[in-house]
């Protein structure tokens, strides 16, 4: 094995690495060993600009002093305090510098360990808060088709993603969805907000009707759909759930994992989209991407409401080891101070024109057949190869990455999200990169 981060390890047999082709990885692995700011080192000492602010959580960029700094110090202070029955001071003041930039009416905040915790976390508040009302029967929890909601049972149950579903049993009863928002045909191309399909959300109605409001807890959506590969919600469509969960009673929860922290050029997409769900999930940008961490943030009303009976008694039985732990929090108050000196939670909006000027340029290249883009998120599908889906992106995957470029697909979608401090220039690189790549591959 190595004894040095530089070196490779020659044996890579033991980990059983996450939504990864494993033995296409393992023939030819692609190894990262340093970062900093808008790239990675590879193993082999290449510079590889970083398209995708890693998993779409390193939204400052990486190895950021401040954030490097905090961590150091306070693993150095106080390395880990309980977090049940006990308390430290950063998360309080984490959980206030959340609530600073986020939605009005959003004032409380639970801690988890990703995006996926936050997820279950979310939907647990939500059947509880109806329960504690007296509305216990109302224990159907809506997703979407293809969402992402994270890879634990009540994540993908809510989800839409077959290949993350179909494996893994019944799942969660009482689960329903409402048909995705991507439409080929009608909004190819579009440029930002797509124009048509906000009627889609009146199937929430349908859904309604056919279970009763009475037994609906919570309908839960990603503002923009990312992992499915950039799903953009149509004009209006977002604020249409909002009328129909709130005329039902039915709580309304943003997945802003993605969304969250400026990738739209606001500080979340509720803000983009002008719509404020009853809860809000959150998690990777949160601390950066360098420790995990996820938020949770609910109304005053379903939190008040958990707040009766005897003090003594712990209100909510829910909760984990890490927290709010001492580092993550750290790592989150440096985070925030970085994105608030640097103004990052809405640099995406200035960089958003030059960004959609370039994705678009994508246009007529060979295999594309649709580009989107929304702050600075963007999305170029292709044509699948028939018989082989998948391969196309993979591919040009690949090939982006031998020549520099680091992007993610998924299905035959290449998808970018890079650091909010990406330069102009960065851009133009990055998608010459794409373009390359496209005519390049078969
Ligand atoms: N909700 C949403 C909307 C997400 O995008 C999760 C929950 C789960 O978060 P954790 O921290 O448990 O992974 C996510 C995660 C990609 C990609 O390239 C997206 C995610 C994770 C990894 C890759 O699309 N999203």
């Amino acid at each position: 094995m190595s004894n040095s981060s530089a070196v490779v390890p020659n044996d890579l047999g033991a980990f059983w690495m996450p939504f990864t082709a494993n033995r296409q990885f393992k023939k030819s692995p692609r190894m990262f060993v340093a970062a900093k700011d808008m790239h990675y080192t590879t193993a082999d000492g290449r510079q590889v600009l970083d398209g995708t602010a890693g998993l779409w959580c390193c939204n400052a960029g990486h190895a950021r002093p401040r954030i490097v700094e905090a961590i150091a110090r306070q693993a150095a202070e106080l390395d880990y305090a309980p977090a049940f029955q006990m308390g430290h001071p950063k998360a309080f003041e984490l959980a206030n510098r959340i609530v600073d930039i986020a939605p009005a009416g959003l004032d409380h905040v639970l801690f988890t360990n990703s995006g996926s915790e936050s997820v279950e976390t979310a939907l647990k508040v939500a059947l509880a808060y109806h329960r504690i009302k007296g509305e216990g029967a109302r224990s159907r929890l809506i997703g979407r088709e293809r969402g992402y909601h994270g890879v634990n049972f009540g994540g993908i149950s809510v989800g839409g993603i077959v290949t993350n579903r179909k494996m893994f049993g019944s799942l969660l009863t009482g689960v329903d969805h409402m048909p995705h928002t991507h439409n080929l045909g009608k909004n190819a191309y579009s440029k930002g907000v797509p124009e048509y399909g906000s009627e889609l959300a009146d199937e929430l109605e349908r859904i309604v009707t056919l279970h009763d409001a009475s037994t609906i807890a919570a309908v839960i959506v990603e503002p923009v759909a990312g992992s499915t590969g950039v799903l953009i919600p149509p004009m209006g469509y977002l604020k249409r759930l909002r009328e129909i969960t709130k005329k039902h009673g039915i709580l309304l929860i943003f997945d802003e994992v993605i969304t969250g922290f400026g990738r739209l050029g606001t500080p979340f997409g509720a803000d983009y989209f002008g719509v404020t769900p009853d809860i809000m999930v959150t998690a990777k940008g949160l601390t950066n991407g360098v420790i995990p961490m996820g938020a949770v943030l609910v109304s005053s009303e379903i939190h008040d409401a958990f707040m009766q009976g005897p003090e003594h008694m712990i209100e909510f039985f829910h909760g984990y080891t890490y927290s709010g732990n001492p580092v993550a929090s750290a790592a989150g108050l440096a985070t925030l101070e970085t994105y608030k000196e640097e103004g990052l939670l809405t640099r995406g909006a200035e960089l958003a024109p030059v960004w959609q000027d370039a994705l678009h340029s994508l246009k007529g290249e060979p295999h594309v057949i649709d580009i989107r883009n929304i702050g600075l998120v963007g999305a170029i599908e292709l044509e699948p190869i028939a018989g082989a889906p998948t391969k196309r992106a993979f591919s040009a995957f690949l090939k982006c990455y031998d020549d520099g470029f680091l992007v993610r697909t998924t299905g035959d979608i290449i998808a970018m999200s890079p650091p909010l401090i990406i330069s102009e220039s960065q851009i133009g690189e990055l998608i010459d990169g794409v373009r390359t790549a496209l005519r390049s591959i078969d």
